[in-house]
């Protein structure tokens, strides 16, 4: 039988493995990965849909690997594009905004806990094409299936 002192250490150490073991470190639900292009003709593009609407689901966490190329004009900074997320009320949502360098960036974001439809700008006036710059992001609710939203 094992003495008194050592079954305790035994049961201790069991349960600082069970809090900081490596079960811990594993996130339940891995980000999803959206991919986007933010285009030369000042596009944001999801394969070849240009302007996209994504749908993701209230506080879903989301990594947007977007691959930006120049377009005719390029921030004093570097940036050629940027994202901000903005409300119904035009309110930038917080946590949702950058700018983008040429090349490949993976952006960690949030998706907003309120349901509702989004709408993703550019930030960089990047050429005359500027202003037409964007996508979409309906955000819904995990708790309502997509058929009663119709
Ligand atoms: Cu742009």
């Amino acid at each position: 039988m094992m003495p008194a002192a050592f079954r305790l250490a035994l049961f201790v150490f069991v349960l600082v493995a069970a809090a900081f073991g490596p079960s811990q470190s594993i996130p339940a639900t891995a980000p999803r990965v959206i991919e986007l292009t933010a285009d030369h003709d000042s596009r944001y593009r999801q394969g070849h849909t240009a302007s996209p609407s994504i749908e993701v689901f209230a506080g879903e966490s989301l990594i947007l690997r977007i691959t930006a190329v120049r377009a005719k004009e390029v921030a004093r900074d570097g940036s050629v594009h940027g994202l901000a997320l903005l409300d119904n009320n035009s309110n930038a949502v917080a946590g949702w905004s950058f700018f983008l360098r040429p090349g490949v960036q993976e952006l960690t974001v949030t998706a907003p806990l309120k349901a509702g439809r989004y709408t993703a700008v550019c930030t960089v006036i990047c050429s005359d094409a500027h202003e037409g710059m964007g996508f979409t992001l309906v955000v819904r609710d995990p708790n309502v299936s997509a058929k009663d939203h119709r």
